[in-house]
């Protein structure tokens, strides 16, 4: 007897209506579609009466999506998932008139969650975070950058890039690991900002670089974090082990933190509420990316808005991230931030979820491998009980994502989640 002809497809999603997100300023829609899976990867994407056969000759495993909305899956490229401790208490502070900035000066803010995340050992932590992604994960989040910070001395910088790169191998999810080792300065450095960054710099980012653990390098650029010559000092330090950079820039004040990331052909700067038209167009010559977090703007009850007319203006992507961290954005809600980046930013819904899917993967240069429902990129795809994908922008509080593949691995998620 003849070998049966092999499949095309190692399976084939059918009934479905793409946002492919392929298309500047829209959702680049394709109706009654079909997408076809090989090796993890879309081996097609289109109207599936252009399918190239009859379904059963393409595949042994042909699914019906119910019509249902697939968009890429989501992509959150800012967060800062990996901390042990609560900052309940601070927020309650803060609504009472203390500042951001205050608390920080006072030792608490970042350096509270410092001091819980030396304390817990890398199981614990390791379980909440793997907590915070599933939450992530079950509302439609294939992708995310996890940010190390929490520990600023290389033991505990250590325990959360490994907590993150264990989560990767583990989940399948597609995990950029960055170092933010100059994020806050803690306490044992107390008056020596100088030192504490030749230890990030000369110790703490070739070790951890060394032992595979870092994909990009991070550091807070603020009058309350580090300098831009400081800033400048880790960038170079970066770039001699070859490790892609971003900035966390202008989120409390003008420091031109964006100017100076351009210089190093930083992949995002990120927060971007204080930034003027001279920052908007070096980002734009250097080919970055805008993160912007409305999360962290709404809980620091910020009313300096991000310029989004002048990133529009000189063409500069946007991407949006929940920032997830617990102190300034404790959200776990990626739908929420689609609709904030509407309400607050005054984004439209297209550019919103773009900027969680296409603009999100340039953001952490992956946009090779993900992003976009095209040939040749990975099969991960979010399927949502909608009737069109600006739904996702305009409801929050549910959780309308019915599942997702993950390099063409379905996982099911039950109503209600
Ligand atoms: N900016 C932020 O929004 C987070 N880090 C940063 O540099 C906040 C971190 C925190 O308050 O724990
Ligand atoms: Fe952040």
């Amino acid at each position: 007897m003849a070998p049966a002809a092999p499949a095309h497809f190692d399976s084939l999603w059918l009934n479905l209506d793409a946002a492919t997100m392929t298309e500047d300023g829209g959702y680049g829609i394709i109706e009654d579609a079909a997408i076809g899976i090989k090796d993890g990867k879309i081996a097609f994407i289109g109207p599936a009466d252009e399918l190239p056969g009859d379904t059963d000759a393409l595949t042994d495993y042909a699914y019906d999506a119910d019509g249902r909305v697939a968009t890429p899956g989501l992509i959150d490229c800012h967060t800062h998932l990996a901390y042990a401790g609560n900052r309940a208490a601070e927020f309650e502070q803060r609504l009472q008139g203390v500042s951001y900035e205050e608390i920080a000066k006072k030792g608490g803010g970042i350096l509270s969650t410092v001091a819980a995340t030396r304390e817990a050992d890398e199981e614990e932590i390791g379980e909440k975070t793997l907590a915070r992604l599933t939450a992530l994960f079950q509302q439609g989040v294939t992708t995310l950058e996890i940010k190390s910070g929490y520990g600023l001395d290389l033991e505990t910088e250590r325990k959360l890039l490994t907590v993150a790169t264990i989560l990767r191998d583990e989940t399948g999810l597609r995990i950029q690991r960055t170092f933010l080792g100059a994020h806050a300065l803690p306490p044992e450095y107390k008056g020596k900002a100088d030192d504490y960054i030749t230890l990030v710099c000369d110790e703490m980012l070739p070790a951890l670089a060394e032992e595979g653990l870092i994909d990009a390098v991070d550091a807070f650029c603020e009058h309350i974090g580090f300098s831009t010559g400081q800033t400048a000092r880790v960038f170079d330090a970066a770039q001699k082990l070859g490790l892609p950079v971003k900035l966390h820039a202008e989120q409390l004040s003008n420091q031109h933190g964006a100017a100076l990331a351009a210089k190093y052909k930083a992949l995002s700067a990120d927060h971007l509420e204080y930034l003027d038209e001279d920052g908007v167009k070096a980002m734009a010559q250097a080919g970055m990316t805008a993160v912007l977090l409305p999360g962290a703007y709404y809980y620091l009850r910020e009313t300096q808005l991000p310029p989004v007319d002048l990133l529009r203006k000189h063409k500069v992507p946007m991407a949006i991230a929940t920032d997830h961290n617990p102190g300034t954005s404790p959200v776990l809600a990626p739908i929420l931030m689609l609709n904030m980046a509407c309400t607050l930013f005054r984004m439209t819904p297209a550019e919103a979820l773009a900027g969680m899917t296409r603009n999100a993967a340039r953001a952490l240069g992956w946009q090779a491998d993900c992003g976009t429902l095209e040939l040749g990129k990975s099969a991960d795809v979010a399927l949502w009980d909608i009737d069109h994908p600006r739904d996702l922008a305009y409801r929050f509080g549910h959780n309308p994502c019915r599942g997702v593949l993950l390099a063409g691995e379905w996982h099911a998620f039950e109503e209600g989640h």
